[in-house]
Formats: C-alpha cells, structure tokens, sequence
C-alpha cells in the first residue's frame, strides 16, 4: 500500500479503528481521510455517495461497524443486521465506484457455526448453524464477504476479507451493557476493588472458551495483508490460543489485585462453547502476533486506570 496514498479509515474512533490510525500515523501516511459518525453516516447512501465522489479515497480500512458483546447482540438483533448491512453495503459499493484501489473489510470469528470444529479454518464457513446469540450480526458480515467476493468477480475490485478473533485493548467499549467479556471483567474487577466490593459476577458458567487478540496486533495484521494479500479467500487473524472465561477472570482478578470472590451468573448466555481461529494460513504469509495476553490485559487496564482518572 502506498503510505502517502488517499487512505481512509472508516470508524477511526473505534476499538479497532483507531488502532488502524495509530498504526497509520505513527507510518507517517500524509492523507488520512477520517471523518467521524456525526460528520459522516456510513447508514446514509449519500452522505457516502457524496464523501466517495469528493474524496476519492484510494485505500479503505472498513473498520466502521455496530458491534457488541453477547447481550448487546442477543437484545438488539435488528440493529446489528440493518446497521451493519446498510455501511458495508454502501462503503464497498461506492469505493468501487470511486475507484478504490484496495479495501479491507473487518469480519469476526462469530461468523463460524456454533460447533464448527476447532480450530476454525477458514472452509468451515457455512458448513453449520450459527450460535443464537449473534447469528443477525453474523449474518451480515456473511454478507460483506460474498460481497466483497461478488465485486472482485464482476468488477475485479480488490477487496480482502479478514476474520479476527475476539478483540480487546485501548479505546475498547466498557460499558457492561454492550461490551465484551474482557472490557467488561477490568472493569467489574477494577470497581469491586475501588469500591471495597467482596465479589465479583462474571456471566455464563465460566466454560466456554474466547481466543483473545490486542488490537494493536490487529492493526498490524490489517497492513501486513493490504500490502501483501489480494484474494478472494477469507483470513483468520488470531492469536492461536484460548482459555476459559473462568480462567481469564482469574487472570484479570490478578492483573487488578482483587482478592475477593468470583461468582458465575448462570442466567446468562455462554453463547458458542468454543471459537479458536486455526491461524496458519496468515502463519504461512509470515505473520504472527506479538502481545500476549497477560502483558496485553496489563496495559489495556493501565490505560482504563488513566482514562477512568480522567472523569
Ligand atoms: O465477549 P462476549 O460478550 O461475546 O462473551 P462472545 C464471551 C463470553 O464471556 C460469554 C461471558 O460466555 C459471556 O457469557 N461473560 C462473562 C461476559 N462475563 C461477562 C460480562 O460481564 N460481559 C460479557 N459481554 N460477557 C461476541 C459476539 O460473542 O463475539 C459478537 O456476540 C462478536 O457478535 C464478538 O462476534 C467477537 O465472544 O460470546
């Protein structure tokens, strides 16, 4: 990818957006094109329409989405699906239009059927029932892939397809209502240590099993491929291990220094038992990723602890 190119980061405020910036300006890339939800709807046709047509971008990281944790997906199954659809559908389509030269649009491990076996290879897609809880969310991301597929085919449009496994770190989403289970654990941790608390809940059983990836790793891998990968075919990007949501409280509880109990709250969902990404296919190309969990839990409850500070 040329670094002094037109490149537009769509959800640059993002969780994974904005680790695409940092990673982007700390390139030095001289023409970030960033517009933010309120300067620009992605759900709007035209305002697309119309950013596309002025600007021009020549590269596009699609990052912009509506996302959400179990509950956010299992309670508002119609947003996800229409959000989702209406800014993949409108970004893809006017990037070709306009000229793009490459756009990387952002899948999720979810989109693998419940019990897909494990690791998840990238052929498993559509071969089983998708977990309940996040089948609407999944469905469209399906669909920003045969789309991307469908615009390579007619038009020869460069667009890549990655599929990461569960995210977490700097500016990620803490409120526990929409968040994700690591988000959600630093801060229940972190509050029941501030506040004296003598135990923390943690939903589900505390079976199930999550494959953790920092976004910094992410972004890393989202330039590896627009430099190096222009295929058809979907890519897993993980970290090549799991553990259970049992064993991350643990590793949380330690990270924040609580010494009270940990309480499981079965009415909750588990969602999907298990969703290992088998990650050799991005191996083979000579990728890898480079923060552990241990280390990336530290430094993203570290940067919660100064956000929090902040007010
Ligand atoms: O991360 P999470 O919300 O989403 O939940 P998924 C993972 C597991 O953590 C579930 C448990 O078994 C939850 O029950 N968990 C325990 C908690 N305590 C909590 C908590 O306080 N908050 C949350 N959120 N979970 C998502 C999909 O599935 O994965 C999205 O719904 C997306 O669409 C995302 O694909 C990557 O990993 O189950």
């Amino acid at each position: 990818m040329d670094r002094s190119a037109r490149i537009y980061v769509a959800g640059h405020r993002g969780l994974v957006g904005s680790a695409i910036l940092r990673r982007l300006q700390a390139e030095g890339c001289p023409n970030l094109l960033l517009r933010q939800r309120s300067e620009l709807d992605l759900t709007d046709r035209a305002a697309v329409e119309r950013f596309f047509g002025e600007e021009r971008p020549e590269y596009v990281f699609l990052a912009a989405a509506r996302v959400g944790g179990i509950l956010a997906n299992n309670t508002y199954p119609a947003d996800f699906i229409r959000e989702n659809l209406l800014i993949q559908t409108h970004a893809i389509d006017a990037a070709r239009r306009h000229g793009s030269r490459k756009l990387l649009f952002l899948g999720s491990s979810c989109i693998y059927p419940r019990l897909a076996p494990q690791p998840m290879r990238e052929e498993h897609l559509h071969t089983g029932p998708l977990e309940p809880t996040n089948e609407a969310y999944a469905a469209a991301k399906m669909a920003g892939i045969a789309m991307c597929q469908a615009y390579r085919r007619q038009y020869g449009f460069s667009a890549i397809c990655l599929m990461p496994a569960n995210l977490y770190g700097p500016g990620d989403d803490f409120d526990l209502e929409t968040s994700h289970v690591l988000p959600a654990l630093i801060r229940k941790f972190h509050e029941a240590e501030v506040g004296g608390a003598q135990r923390v809940v943690v939903w589900g059983t505390g079976s199930p099993r999550r494959e953790f990836l920092h976004v910094d790793d992410l972004a890393d891998a989202c330039l590896f491929l627009m430099d190096r990968y222009d295929a058809p075919e979907i890519i897993n990007v993980g970290a090549g291990e799991d553990l259970s949501v049992r064993e991350l409280a643990e590793v949380v509880r330690e990270v924040v220094g609580f010494a009270g109990e940990i309480v499981f709250d079965s009415s909750k969902p588990d969602g999907t038992p298990r969703k290992l990404l088998d990650v050799s296919r991005i191996t083979a190309l000579g990728w890898k990723p480079q923060i552990s969990l241990r280390k990336g839990i530290e430094q993203t409850y570290a940067w919660f602890v100064e956000q929090a500070g902040r007010g």
